[in-house]
């Protein structure tokens, strides 16, 4: 009996972990146009995030309807109020490519699980539902094109509004006025839907970036499935998923909320895989529009920010929540602004490098790119900086807007000496050109 008893147990252990490893289709193996999607992505580096739904007319964000209690009824007379007269997709690639981004991820559906495109399978969308009656998505698909930028997809996975998202989750949403019952695999289904047509009905796209699987992620979520379906569909599209765990199979990027790779506040330290990496901030402390969140980070932090992430190989994709009306706030587009002008003075120790040779230090990181690497000196005071042996002869060292800087390499590693002038407030860039 113990012996079984132990069995039993060895086997409930073991249940949760192999759930979640066959969560993924072993089988993956990426197309060629998906590698060369990952390139383009990790040479972009920069991006913008937009969270734009119902919730930006109540302007608390948009876990609003979690937060407060609101049931499925009253939210949804929120989409009544929702008309974004305002918003002018050619205006907002405007502003990304003045940025230096080089594409918009924006959400297509979030939590509360209202579509922002026009859904077939639903009519809980923004077409069927507000006074605005028109596809937001298709019109920034559109203008996207015309610029030259991708557009990637944020999906919940989570659905606060579908009456088969049951058994629920972690955000358990017993007050949204919906039954103690539900077909998850109805959901499922519904979803796949709703993801084939945001394949199909958009032209090419970047990708799709899933959120909310953390809800419940011992459930059975049948990712290889989904995740095929989008392959199949588009075999360049970049499947990630912010579920804060080790990558499956079938996802062609790792994401991290709020942190740099493996430092986030989720994903609690490890599991930085080898695919390409992305991680995402909000300019204040909110996603969506939050009408009272007026803690906006300096234009020093975010490009820093920009810049740790190239250090740490991975791109950075920068959220604005608009307005109700469709109109971003002027705080946000002024940092943008400035994030720009001074990418458009750096831009080559940015784009197109990989993280290294050099792990980050304490007093900024380096980037590489050819027989060029660059030093971001990232904090003001220091007047030298230590790179530690990184295998290679310096035969130069500039300063990237010009002047040349002096420097000492042994087999230790190399001193760099700051020069006094031509330093920049929030990244002093060397240029080493380095011997094959
Ligand atoms: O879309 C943005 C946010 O709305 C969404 N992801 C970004 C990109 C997001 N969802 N949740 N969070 C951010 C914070 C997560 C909180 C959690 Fe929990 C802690 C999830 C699981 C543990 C709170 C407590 C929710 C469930 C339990």
């Amino acid at each position: 009996m113990r012996t079984v008893m132990l069995a039993f147990i060895a086997v409930m252990l073991c249940a949760a972990p192999l759930a979640a490893q066959q969560q993924g289709d072993i089988g993956y193996t990426p197309s060629k146009e998906n590698l060369e999607a990952r390139e383009w992505f990790q040479d972009a580096k920069f991006g913008l995030f937009v969270h734009w739904g119902v919730y930006a007319t109540i302007g608390k964000a948009e876990w609003v309807m979690h937060n407060d209690k609101i049931p499925i009824a009253r939210y949804q007379q929120q989409a009544d109020r929702f008309n974004p007269v305002k918003f002018d997709a050619d205006e907002w690639c405007r502003m990304v490519k003045d940025a230096g981004m080089k594409y918009i991820t924006i959400t297509s559906k979030h939590h509360d699980g209202f579509a922002m495109f026009d859904s077939k399978i639903s009519d809980y969308d923004i077409v069927d539902r507000t006074p605005y009656g028109k596809d937001v998505i298709k019109q920034l698909a559109d203008a996207c094109k015309r610029n030259g930028l991708k557009l990637y997809f944020y999906y919940s996975q989570l659905d606060w509004h579908h009456p088969d998202y049951y058994p629920r989750g972690r955000t358990d949403i017993w007050y949204t006025g919906r039954g103690d019952n539900g077909d998850w695999y109805s959901y499922l289904d519904y979803m796949d839907t709703q993801l084939s047509e945001l394949l199909t009905q958009y032209g090419p796209i970047g990708g799709i970036w899933f959120d909310g699987m953390w809800d419940k992620p011992e459930d059975d979520w049948r990712l290889s499935r989904t995740y095929r379906l989008i392959h199949d569909l588009q075999p360049a599209a970049m499947v990630g998923s912010n579920h804060h765990r080790q990558p499956y199979p079938g996802e062609d990027f790792q994401m991290f909320e709020k942190g740099l790779p493996g430092k986030d506040p989720f994903s609690k330290g490890g599991h930085v895989s080898a695919l390409p990496l992305e991680t995402c901030e909000t300019i204040n402390n909110s996603w969506g529009y939050n009408a009272t969140d007026y803690n906006y980070k300096s234009v020093k932090d975010l490009i820093q920010y920009l810049v740790k992430a190239a250090g740490n190989n991975a791109n950075f994709l920068l959220n604005v929540g608009p307005k109700p009306d469709g109109a971003i706030q002027d705080e946000f587009k002024e940092r943008l602004a400035a994030m720009g002008a001074w990418l458009r003075e750096n831009n080559e120790s940015v784009y197109g490098t990989r993280g290294g040779p050099i792990a980050p230090q304490s007093w900024g990181c380096t980037t590489h790119k050819d027989n060029m690497v660059y030093v971001h000196v990232l904090s003001a005071e220091d007047q030298a900086v230590a790179l530690p042996d990184f295998g290679k002869k310096i035969k130069k060292a500039e300063l990237l807007s010009g002047g040349k800087v002096e420097y000492e390499q042994s087999d230790k590693g190399t001193v760099i000496v700051l020069p006094e002038t031509g330093r920049n407030e929030y990244d002093t860039v060397i240029r080493l050109t380095v011997a094959d």
